[in-house]
């Protein structure tokens, strides 16, 4: 027989990405960090609710046994508002384990938040902002019990009302014991009218307030704003944030927001373009495109093969909230492109992986190779979990040439293979370097810096960078997904697929 693997992997993927709506969501809210807090180092997971004002389920392990307290406070990243912190509340230290803190609050509004992260030990204070991009992601609807209970309630309620006008008008003056005049019924069926008019009517200005204001709600639930793409000229790509479409006229609408021109420069650059072949996600560019003067983004590509792109096009805001844009590009055939200049880089050339088990190796062009090392369990969605990932030279020992790419260790871009999630982390986490300069700027002056947040960068001291690279992530739901990391190894990026089976 043969061996069904990869064309079966194929096939899923040929399957479920064509299922892709335009809407897809990038679906990885969740806010994954690793900082240190002044002299502490926090792991921070931030589970974002789904609905805004929702509560933010946070969790924080401590590397080191010395914290003896965390506080939070949530608020805004920029503006006014991050300058007068609420109280902040403290987190439950666990029994079991006295590094882990866990707490919950309330994010009361959409856009750009932070959680202020107070840090109390045997060394002092310590302080750590992690910016958290509050967004609808949709309505929840009510539970089918609740929803047929209220119904009957609803009807119990009318007909009480008509009744009891009737009533009223029928027997409210008759002496106890007397019979109501016949001569009464006409009034009687005249004010039952009334009176079912009048719940007829409340109810209709009920049902109207509640969708008018389930309409407002909707308008802020956050879809992926779309990216036009169209090749002009030779190997040209030229890229523009489509209009988005006003259903409710709310300048609120968080798609609104994104503004070619009010965008700040991450890892120095104005956007990360991610291009995936789909559906086999078999070849893979991370591009930096230059800002033309109309509001654009133009491109020089390099040589890529025929096929459909599926486009995520990273940029942060001057609030500091990272947007992905999504779109599409179609080569009808392969461009000759010009050779990677700067911090670009890709490839088609990587074997497709097959084997999703304990152990994954992938060759890099020069003979070495990257490992994910993986401690053998199962990979569920919902777990805050580390990628670990190792370097070897072509001699199989450590590579020792790995430099900083982009101001980081490495980079990795984490796809579902239907497009319906996609996430670029670090081992820094999931929060873009300019949003967490932004919060940490935020920080009140009047404590030492040596407290203030920063980010951890322990696997790359000196322009050094360690082997070893680890990256704090959770996958957001089940599926097939693929890992893309790269890193920078004696001015060459390279970069390797892998691929995870997520429960
Ligand atoms: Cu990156």
């Amino acid at each position: 027989m043969k061996r069904p693997s990869k064309r079966f992997f194929l096939l899923l993927v040929a399957l479920t990405w064509s299922a892709l709506p335009a809407f897809a969501h990038i679906g990885s809210p969740d806010v994954f960090l690793e900082g240190n807090a002044g002299p502490y180092k926090l792991f921070v997971t931030v589970r974002v609710p789904q609905v805004i004002p929702g509560v933010a389920e946070i969790e924080i392990r401590s590397e080191s046994n010395d914290v003896s307290a965390i506080r939070i406070a949530p608020m805004q990243l920029t503006g006014p508002g991050s300058q007068y912190p609420p109280a902040p509340e403290a987190a439950e230290r666990s029994k079991n384990d006295p590094q882990f803190f866990r707490t919950s609050v309330w994010l009361m509004e959409f856009g750009s938040l932070q959680v202020r992260i107070e840090a109390d030990g045997t060394n002092g204070p310590g302080l750590l902002a992690v910016p958290i991009p509050a967004i609808a992601q949709r309505t929840l609807p009510m539970q089918k019990s609740l929803g047929a209970l209220l119904f009957i309630l609803m009807i119990v309620l009318s007909l009480a009302m008509v009744s009891i006008a009737a009533a009223a008008v029928r027997e409210g003056n008759l002496a106890p014991g007397a019979a109501a005049p016949a001569a009464r019924e006409q009034r009687v069926r005249f004010a039952a009218g009334i009176a079912a008019f009048v719940v007829a009517a409340v109810l209709s200005v009920g049902g109207l307030w509640w969708r008018a204001d389930a309409r407002q709600y909707a308008s802020h639930i956050y879809a992926p704003p779309e990216i036009e793409a169209v090749i002009s000229l030779e190997n040209q790509l030229v890229l523009r944030a489509k209009p988005i479409r006003m259903t409710s006229g709310n300048p609120r609408r968080p798609a609104d927001w994104i503004n070619f021109n009010d965008l700040i420069l991450d890892h120095e650059h104005w956007m990360h373009l991610f291009l995936i072949r789909s559906p086999g996600m078999d070849a893979f560019w991370h591009l930096h495109p230059q800002r033309a003067s109309s509001g654009s983004f133009t491109q020089k590509l390099p040589a890529m093969p025929a096929g459909h792109y599926q486009i995520f096009a990273d940029v942060v805001l001057s609030s500091g909230f990272p947007v992905t844009l999504v779109g599409q590009i179609d080569l009808p055939s392969a461009i000759a492109g010009t050779p990677l200049t700067g911090d670009d880089s890709g490839t088609d050339a990587n074997p497709i992986p097959s084997e999703t088990g304990a152990r994954a190796e992938r060759p890099l062009p020069d003979g070495g190779r990257m490992i994910w090392e993986r401690d053998g369990q199962p990979l569920e969605a919902g777990v805050p979990l580390m990628l670990r990932f190792r370097v070897t030279d072509s001699s199989g020992n450590a590579a020792r040439d790995l430099e900083p790419y982009m101001g980081m260790a490495a980079h990795a871009a984490i796809v579902r293979s239907d497009g319906s999630v996609f996430a670029h982390v670090h081992p820094t986490g999931s929060v873009p370097m300019a949003s967490f300069e932004l919060a940490q700027a935020s920080l009140p002056a009047s404590l030492a810096e040596s407290a203030h947040g920063s980010m951890d960068m322990k696997q790359m001291t000196a322009g050094k960078v360690a082997p070893e690279i680890s990256i704090p992530y959770g996958f957001p739901k089940a599926g097939l997904y693929r890992i893309f990391v790269q890193v920078k190894r004696s001015g060459q990026i390279q970069t390797a697929f892998f691929d995870a089976i997520v429960k």
